[in-house]
């Protein structure tokens, strides 16, 4: 059993948790906020603000500032020199470009150089695009026009040619930046940008966060040439290997030892996207547990049995890092939908919130609220209302329903009952959004003891592909639910049939 240490860089920050194994204990944890704690960067929520046209990059050197504000604050609170294995989740789909000499700038173990200053000679692009963008509607149409149309894309990659995925964001940076192509030697997601740099030299892409790029086979578990020759010419030569995710990259680099003390012999795994990652980190990882994540993005996933994908086009199914595949489907207004209905209904806290979400009668009133562009289902910024109309009394509740009713009608291509559903991510905590989740599905909900699912998951498999740990010891210690299941009421599941059925119509129209 060992000490591990799992890393997130996730869209508004970077977080970083210390386990032991051995005694079953988290050590430490630490964070950077990309926005709070660079004030100065003007990226208030972790990406660069005003992108036209559905652009929405950001910048990989404030990732990497964040990343060693985390560990310098993690060095304070325990000793890392004790740590013998790492891994790291990163935000699915983003993707970094490297330059020439950007191998140098991985190997360089020079501990007075900040990984920002070695890095940014060799960016061949300033910023990088992330899971936010959906600038690339016309790529992703030329791609499957290539591929012969959505469902070809679909059965071969696991999901339809997909704006935020990162091989139509690829093909836009090379239709639009001719030179920047050129310059590109190495294009590494978040995950494996990450996890390179403490392994000091190029790792491997995982099929967990390879199959969020419409570059892979999911069935093969490798790149497919076709998808790649449809995306970019010379797209092959860029990209590192595709590996299972229980892949050690080797030692970590002479920067992290000379800098943050780490020992020369603490291991590296290969990264994972954050949605696989907090998939292991819910203890989800053999197929019977469905996951609602409420977060700034809401996502619900599975291990499922083999492959199944998304007729119409909206879910996804990446690779399990545990084996096996995922299912995934991903709604853009999750707390940002919560937070704009707060605010209208002159709610000052979650508290205020909460009372006024118990105050309104179950299952009558249901508005899907999606103040930005929305992924799932894909519509223009609106609400659609359902069922009694709602005051601004039953708002607050209407939204919560509308928002569960949607995952629960999209995630219906999966097939399998839902017998328990876990849920994690900021939201998950208000007893009130879990009653209503727990209702909706008709299904018993548990939260998990720990927070930081993502960082937890990078942890658990640091110790089990480095150190040799069972994921299953690992599970029963680290993934154990918090006290206090929340029990559906089964006299509501009429009355959201009803709603379910009027939203799949409002959204056929
Ligand atoms: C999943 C997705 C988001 C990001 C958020 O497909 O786009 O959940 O991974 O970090």
């Amino acid at each position: 059993m060992a000490i591990v240490l799992g890393l997130d860089l996730s869209t508004q920050s970077a977080t970083a948790l210390v386990l032991d194994t051995q005694a079953g204990k988290t050590l430490a944890r630490a964070r950077a906020g990309f926005g709070p704690d660079f004030p100065g960067r003007g990226h208030p929520e972790g990406f660069l603000p005003g992108g036209q046209g559905g652009v929405v990059h950001a910048d990989p050197l404030l990732w990497l500032d964040g990343l060693e504000l985390a560990l310098e604050r993690l060095a304070k609170l325990t000793d890392l020199s004790k740590v013998d294995a790492v891994s790291v989740s990163g935000q699915q789909h983003g993707s970094v470009y490297l330059a020439d000499g950007y191998a140098a700038a991985l190997a360089d173990g020079d501990r007075a150089t900040t990984l920002a200053a070695k890095f940014k000679p060799v960016l061949a692009r300033v910023s990088s695009p992330i899971w936010m963008d959906s600038s690339t509607t016309a790529e992703c149409a030329e791609i499957a026009a290539t591929l012969g149309g959505d469902q070809a894309v679909c059965d071969l990659t696991g999901s339809v040619a997909t704006p935020r995925f990162t091989g139509p964001q690829i093909r836009r940076f090379y239709k639009s930046d001719a030179a920047g192509w050129a310059r590109t030697r190495r294009i590494h997601l978040v995950s494996s940008f990450f996890a390179s740099v403490l392994a000091g030299k190029d790792a491997a892409i995982d099929t967990g966060d390879g199959a969020g790029m419409n570059l892979m086979d999911i069935r093969q578990g490798d790149w497919s040439p076709a998808a790649l020759n449809a995306t970019a010419p010379g797209l092959a030569d860029k990209l590192p290997p595709v590996r299972p995710g229980a892949t050690v990259a080797g030692a970590i680099s002479a920067y992290f030892v000379n800098r943050y003390g780490f020992s020369p012999r603490c291991q590296v795994v290969i990264g994972t996207g954050d949605n696989p990652s907090s998939l292991v980190g819910m203890g989800a990882s053999k197929p019977g547990k469905v996951v609602i994540s409420l977060g700034t993005s809401d996502t619900l996933f599975a291990a499922i049995e083999g492959i199944r994908t998304d007729g119409a086009g909206l879910g996804h199914a990446f690779g399990n890092p545990q084996g096996g595949s995922m299912s995934l489907i991903c709604v853009r207004n999750g707390s940002l939908a919560r937070e704009a209905i707060r605010r209208e209904c002159g709610l000052a806290d979650w508290a205020a919130f909460s009372a006024a979400v118990d105050a309104a009668p179950a299952a009558r009133a249901a508005l899907l609220p999606m103040e930005e562009t929305e992924i799932t289902p894909r519509r223009a910024a609106g609400r659609i209302a359902l069922g009694a109309p709602t005051t601004p009394a039953t708002l607050p509740r209407a939204a919560v329903e509308g928002q569960a009713l949607s995952l629960r009608l999209h995630s219906r291509w999966v097939g399998t009952p839902t017998t328990h559903l876990l849920l994690t991510g900021g939201a998950s905590e208000n007893p009130s959004v879990a009653k209503i989740f727990a209702d909706v599905f008709g299904a018993p909900v548990l939260r998990l003891a720990v927070s930081d699912s993502a960082a937890l998951g990078a942890a658990l498999r640091a110790a089990h592909a480095a150190c040799g740990a069972k994921m299953a010891d690992l599970e029963a210690v680290f993934c154990a639910p918090a006290p206090g299941q929340v029990s559906p009421d089964a006299s509501l599941r009429g009355a959201y049939d009803a709603l379910e059925a009027e939203l799949a119509k409002a959204l056929a129209k």
